[in-house]
């Protein structure tokens, strides 16, 4: 049962639990869900390759959007999509997202999204960050991260909004809501997805300090759950899963919304205002040099 019905069902019982957002209701880039209900589950688009496995009711969703899997308007709209037709799906109640690129799982927003482009279009492209957001953090399915490589800001977001992190543990690697240090701030919903899973004080001090945590410090403030080589990070995660999937869905469901329920509110209810203080923001003229000079960091590092 899905977690609206369970709760459709509940609700006459008791008027204490919470009303969930409505799943297709976030009006952003993503297709019509009966139009996605014909589509079959297994896909592969230009930077999204889902395999479903319907004898386990489990689905691996492979990020392959070289080099960084940065998160661009593209990425964000085929990865909505793909997410919505696994959702619409009801024989697949588990999810597994991790990444084809070597070394990293996501460098989180793509930059060149942000820099240099029209009010209008940022706006578009918040709409789709939004939107990712929502759909993933109000998920009906278990949905783990197998984290094979660095994930800063909005990849560490995109890891949070799981019921499970698991990471590779490679020194290289690292983990973290660093928006401080391109000059821009995490939003109010990033810093409580955050903080929901770490606690008040470790947010405050990682978010003001831009920090990326090392695999082991990750898991010892808990923004990560479990630390594996990296060849074992997909046996681990499907594992992990079959442990989740013991559980009846409708009391997990529930029991997921009743944690989330209170932050994902407060985005649906001021979707148009945070989407309007992103582009004021953004589109600033000393927001938009801190972009351009971590944007040339990232190229001195390279050469
Ligand atoms: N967006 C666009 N391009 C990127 C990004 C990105 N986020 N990250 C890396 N790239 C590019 C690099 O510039 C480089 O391009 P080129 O080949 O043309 O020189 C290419 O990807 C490869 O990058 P690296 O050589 O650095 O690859 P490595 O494997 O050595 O390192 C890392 C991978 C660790 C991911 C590294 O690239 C990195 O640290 N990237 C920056 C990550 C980052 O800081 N992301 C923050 C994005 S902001 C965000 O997600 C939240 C914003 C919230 C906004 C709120 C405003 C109100």
């Amino acid at each position: 049962m899905s977690l609206g019905a369970a709760l459709r069902v509940t609700r006459g019982l008791s008027g204490l639990l919470p009303r969930l957002p409505p799943r297709w209701g976030h009006g952003g880039a993503c297709a019509p869900p009966l139009l996605l209900a014909q589509q079959r589950s297994n896909s592969t688009s230009t930077k999204i390759k889902v395999e479903f496995d319907p004898s386990s009711g489990v689905a691996v969703m492979r990020m392959q959007s070289p080099p960084v899997n940065s998160l661009s308007l593209d990425f964000l709209t085929e990865f909505c999509i793909s997410l919505e037709k696994l959702e619409m799906d009801k024989s697949c109640r588990g999810l597994i997202i991790t990444s084809s690129q070597p070394k990293v799982f996501s460098a989180g927003l793509d930059i060149l999204e942000m820099y240099g482009k029209s009010p209008e279009r940022c706006g578009e492209f918040w709409k789709a960050v939004q939107e990712m957001w929502l759909k993933l953090y109000s998920s009906d399915m278990i949905t783990i991260a197998a984290i094979n490589g660095s994930s800063p800001a909005g990849g560490c977001l995109m890891a949070l909004t799981c019921d499970y992190r698991i990471m590779a543990d490679h020194p290289r690697y690292t983990i973290g809501l660093n928006e401080t240090l391109l000059g821009i701030v995490a939003p109010f919903w990033f810093k409580e997805t955050m903080a929901n899973t770490v606690g008040h004080r470790t947010t405050e001090m990682a978010l003001q300090l831009g920090l990326l945590y090392s695999p082991s410090e990750a898991l010892k403030v808990g923004l990560v759950d479990q630390l594996v080589p990296e060849e074992q990070i997909l046996a681990t995660a499907t594992q992990t899963m079959t442990k989740w999937l013991a559980i009846p869905d409708h009391a997990r469901q529930i029991t997921k919304s009743m944690m989330r329920k209170a932050t994902i509110d407060r985005l649906t209810s001021n979707r148009e205002a945070d989407i309007q203080n992103f582009v004021n923001f953004i589109t600033k003229d000393s927001i938009q040099k801190s972009l351009r000079a971590y944007l040339e960091i990232l190229k001195r590092k390279k050469a």
